[in-house]
């Protein structure tokens, strides 16, 4: 860190000066300099999801890039992460309604062979934000443990995270045992993940692809709305 960047006090920047600021301690993976950033946002009476999606999320999208382009490498990106991961804890609890009505529940995990958990986590903090109860598998996931989950929780919605192209046909792997076991449709199965796309998930037999974690949530509020019809109707 240079002088320079010592003498920035955070509190003294406006807005706009200050989420910029984040993207830059978020590239260089400052944890304690993110967190300070996001409570200043909130004490300036910003939503807790647009800290969350323009300081946090914009400023990963810019080391997701940089880590494609091959200017960033894997440590970094880890300190990175664990400064998004720190701003992500304090927001947690802000998008967490009290004492909502459970809408429904989801089991969510990252499928074997992926340690990605970043988008995974959001989407797991936006639903339970959404009065959904979550069940986080974590991450490396196998077939069995998806199982497992399904047997002991018996949520309407299990969700998968797939962030390497190497990993997301293990997601096929997991519907098609569900086929095979007969309980595909005891679920609504919602996939995510950026290498994903509509067209995967329509080819791997999920119900819906999910691009970001607001859609996720509609997504799941709409399967929920559904079944409700269906069991009013049956
Ligand atoms: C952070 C990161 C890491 C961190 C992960 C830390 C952590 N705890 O998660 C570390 C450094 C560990 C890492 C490691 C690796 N990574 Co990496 N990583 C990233 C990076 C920069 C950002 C991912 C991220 O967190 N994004 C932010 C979140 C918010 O977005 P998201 O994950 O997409 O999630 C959103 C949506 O996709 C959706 N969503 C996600 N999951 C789900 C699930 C459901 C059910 C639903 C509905 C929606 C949903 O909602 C989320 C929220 O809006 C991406 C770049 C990128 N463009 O994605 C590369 C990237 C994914 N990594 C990549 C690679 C290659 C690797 C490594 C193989 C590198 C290496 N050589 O070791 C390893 C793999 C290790 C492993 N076995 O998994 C490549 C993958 C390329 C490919 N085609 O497969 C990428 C694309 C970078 C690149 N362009 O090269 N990585």
């Amino acid at each position: 860190m240079s002088d320079e960047e010592d003498d920035i006090i955070l509190s003294e920047l406006d807005d706009e000066e200050l989420v910029a600021q984040m993207f830059d301690d978020l590239y260089d993976g400052l944890k304690e300099e993110i967190e300070e950033g996001v409570n200043i946002l909130l004490e300036r009476k910003w939503e807790p999801y647009d800290v969350l999606t323009k300081a946090l999320v914009g400023g990963m999208t810019i080391v997701g890039n940089d880590f494609r382009d091959g200017i960033l490498f894997v440590p970094e990106v880890l300190l990175a992460a664990n400064a998004m991961k720190g701003g992500m804890a304090i927001l947690k609890p802000l998008l967490i309604e009290t004492g909502a009505p459970r809408v429904g529940k989801m089991v969510i995990g990252t499928v074997k062979g992926d340690i990605h958990d970043i988008g995974k986590n959001l989407v797991g903090m936006m639903m339970e934000g959404a009065g959904f109860e979550v069940i986080d598998l974590g991450i490396n996931n196998s077939v069995e443990a998806y199982l497992d989950a399904l047997a002991a929780e018996t949520p309407d919605i299990l969700g998968m995270s797939a962030l390497l192209t190497t990993t997301m046909p293990y997601m096929k792997v997991v519907i098609d045992t569900m086929v095979e076991k007969g309980i595909r449709d005891d679920y609504t199965v919602l996939v995510g993940g950026a290498p994903l796309n509509e067209e995967f998930g329509k080819a791997i037999g999920a119900d819906a692809y999910c691009r970001d974690a607001a859609v996720a949530v509609e997504t799941a509020k709409e399967f929920m709305s559904r079944k409700h019809n269906q069991m009013a109707a049956g």
